[in-house]
């Protein structure tokens, strides 16, 4: 059977995993039953459906007219970008989305930029043109642009388009002309990208991604480039290192449809999957036992930011968490870097506490939240980003921001932007909304979402990714506002947050169990207060608590995790627990705060 190799790629939420869902929708499956259904099936794991995006990248297969195709979904949030890169050494051809009224994206250059590097040919989908203003024409010229910019070979440049919307299921080559189907994407594919040519040679595969199973344990996966691999083959796996040594298969799976197809061997230009390799690393290769002759290897991401995890040690304590002592969270860490790639774990001097690095807040928040979810607790301390010396001078991650607001607001996104030391890049009118772009130190965005949402009501749309290291910028203010600090263990009181409005804005409801040093708000003033919300009112001339209820008292501002890591200061932590997220400071006592404020 002919096989073809495609990796969406796109910006985050252009419409990928939509995609893929109308894709398996049209493709040919033996048995009804097999055909997965609902919406974003590829968004299978709890986190991706509860936040709508894709985290980790996904192989589904379909067949059209008697061809396999495998079809890559891959995440398009910017600190995922080193695992797209990493799954296109399986891919033959991309198909790249782009939105019809957003237009080209910072992600939309990257992963363009790593598939046209690459060799890849691409498809250019222009998504979305059931939007309201969208402008599919210009679009398409801008992605014609970009690759130009990104030097593509005229090959490359010789990308045939798809327009249509894939929410409503269909594609055309005339964004103008409907149809009713995403066929024609299809017959794009099949006529675009010819059948693969294998090479003659002896067994060469690597290995771009893995997964884990408790029964089996690792399994290797990427693209027999040639020769055979089958059931209980003995192979050489070849390291990144260059060291070789000898293991043996023991099964072997391609995908059909969702599903992991046990085989006895794969046919050559196919994805698959292996079990029974121990200690093998993403880059490893696969070889012929008598003559290895490896692929190229490929890089892995270097880290851009650290967090301080440790055990929870606020007075809450193992209160809500199954799993809250040292050693349960340093084996969930060994765990996780057996997968996570872009993920590095140090010790520290306490046997409680771990720096753990990754690609950023969104990166690292996805471990933090499930491990909630599995019943951990732990702290974790301000995002910092890493700081690097080259040639003797400090240097800082700095990357290229995109707000795209309401023109009104765009004064305060320049002003916010400006102070955290960034600096405007372009400026582009689209419709009444204004697309500014900056190129901005790391640090500087750590809060910035908050910040932006609450001046505009929500309308503004942040992206930025990571770009190079530039020399440290100086100093960026924090938090302008100060914290509001529970004074005493105990539970909320109404009639206290009422009376204590004024101050500022509240993080807890009535009748919330809180402790001495927890945050419970923002203070309305730049320094920090220390406030006693488990006061009750004095119950002086008989009047009962009951009529505390009427008092009205504002809803509580909630955080997301993410939100809660960026809105921390370093004197705080966020605790996490499968039940709460609470902030604290880390000295929960005033007396110990003022003290390490003076050292
Ligand atoms: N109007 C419109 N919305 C669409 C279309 N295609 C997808 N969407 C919506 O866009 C949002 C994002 O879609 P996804 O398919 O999750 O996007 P994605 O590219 O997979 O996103 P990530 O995996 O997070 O990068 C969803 O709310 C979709 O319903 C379309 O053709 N038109
Ligand atoms: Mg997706």
């Amino acid at each position: 059977m002919e096989i073809r190799n495609i990796a969406i790629i796109a910006h985050v939420d252009h419409g990928k995993t939509t995609l893929v869902d109308k894709m398996i929708e049209l493709g040919e499956v033996k048995d009804e039953r097999n055909r997965p259904k609902g919406e974003l099936i590829m968004d299978s794991n709890d986190l991706e459906r509860e936040r709508g995006i894709t985290i980790t990248s996904k192989n589904v297969s379909v067949t059209y007219k008697g061809t396999k195709i495998n079809i890559i979904d891959t995440p398009g949030h910017a600190d995922f970008g080193g695992e797209v890169e990493r799954v296109l050494n399986m891919a033959d051809g991309v198909c790249l989305l782009v939105d019809a009224f957003e237009g080209p994206m910072p992600q939309t250059r990257f992963v363009l930029g790593k598939a046209l590097a690459l060799g890849l040919k691409p498809i250019v989908v222009v998504n979305k043109v059931d939007k309201d203003n969208c402008t599919p024409d210009e679009v398409h010229e801008k992605v014609f642009d970009l690759m130009f910019d990104l030097d593509a070979t005229e090959e490359q440049l010789d990308f045939p388009t798809a327009y249509g919307s894939a929410k409503n299921n269909w594609m055309s080559d005339d964004w103008k002309k409907p149809t009713t189907t995403i066929e024609p994407l299809f017959e794009m594919i099949l006529s675009h990208f010819p059948p693969k040519v294998i090479q003659e040679g002896n067994t060469q595969m690597l290995i771009t991604s893995l997964d884990f199973s408790s029964f089996v344990g690792r399994i290797a996966i990427g693209r027999l480039h040639r020769g055979v691999i089958k059931s209980n083959m003995p192979i050489i796996l070849s390291k990144r290192d260059g060291s070789k040594e000898k293991h043996k298969i023991k099964d072997v799976f391609v995908y059909e449809g969702t599903n992991r197809l046990k085989v006895d061997s794969v046919q050559p230009g196919d994805i698959c999957a292996i079990t029974g390799l121990e200690g093998f690393e993403i880059g490893d290769s696969i070889c012929d036992v008598e003559n290895p002759d490896p692929l190229p290897t490929i890089s892995i991401d270097e880290p851009t930011m650290s967090m301080m995890f440790s055990i929870n040690d606020s007075p809450f304590f193992g209160k809500e968490g199954k799993f809250v002592t040292s050693r349960h969270i340093s084996e969930r860490l060994d765990k996780e870097l057996e997968k996570n790639l872009a993920l590095r774990v140090a010790k520290t001097d306490k046997a409680d506490k771990w720096l753990v690095f990754g690609r950023g807040v969104m990166h690292l928040s996805v471990l933090i939240e499930t491990m909630r979810r599995e019943g951990y607790e732990l702290q974790v301390g301000q995002p910092q980003v890493l700081i690097k010396e080259i040639d003797g001078k400090k240097c800082e991650p700095m990357e290229e921001l995109t707000i795209d607001l309401p023109e009104v607001h765009s004064g305060t996104a320049v002003d916010a932007v400006t102070k955290r030391k960034g600096e405007m890049t372009n400026m582009v009118p689209k419709g009444d909304r204004m697309t500014i772009e900056f190129s901005i130190p790391s640090r500087g965005i750590i809060g910035l979402r908050n910040y932006l949402l609450t001046a505009t009501a929500g309308e503004a749309i942040m992206t930025h990714r990571f770009v190079d290291y530039q020399p440290y910028k100086g100093d960026i203010p924090g938090r302008l506002n100060g914290s509001l600090i529970s004074m005493e263990l105990g539970t909320s009181i109404p009639f206290s947050l009422n009376n204590l409005q004024e101050r500022g804005t509240f993080f807890i409801s009535p009748g919330e169990s809180i402790y001495e040093g927890q945050v419970i708000g923002e203070n309305s003033r730049a320094s920090d207060l220390v406030v006693n919300v488990t006061k009750t009112k004095q119950l002086t001339n008989m009047r009962k608590s009951g009529t505390d209820a009427k008092v009205r008292i504002i809803p509580p501002r909630l955080f997301s995790l993410e939100e809660c890591l960026e809105y921390i200061q370093r004197d705080e932590y966020v605790e996490v627990t499968p039940q709460k997220l609470r902030i604290r400071k880390v000295y929960l006592k005033e007396m110990d705060r003022k003290r390490s404020q003076k050292n």
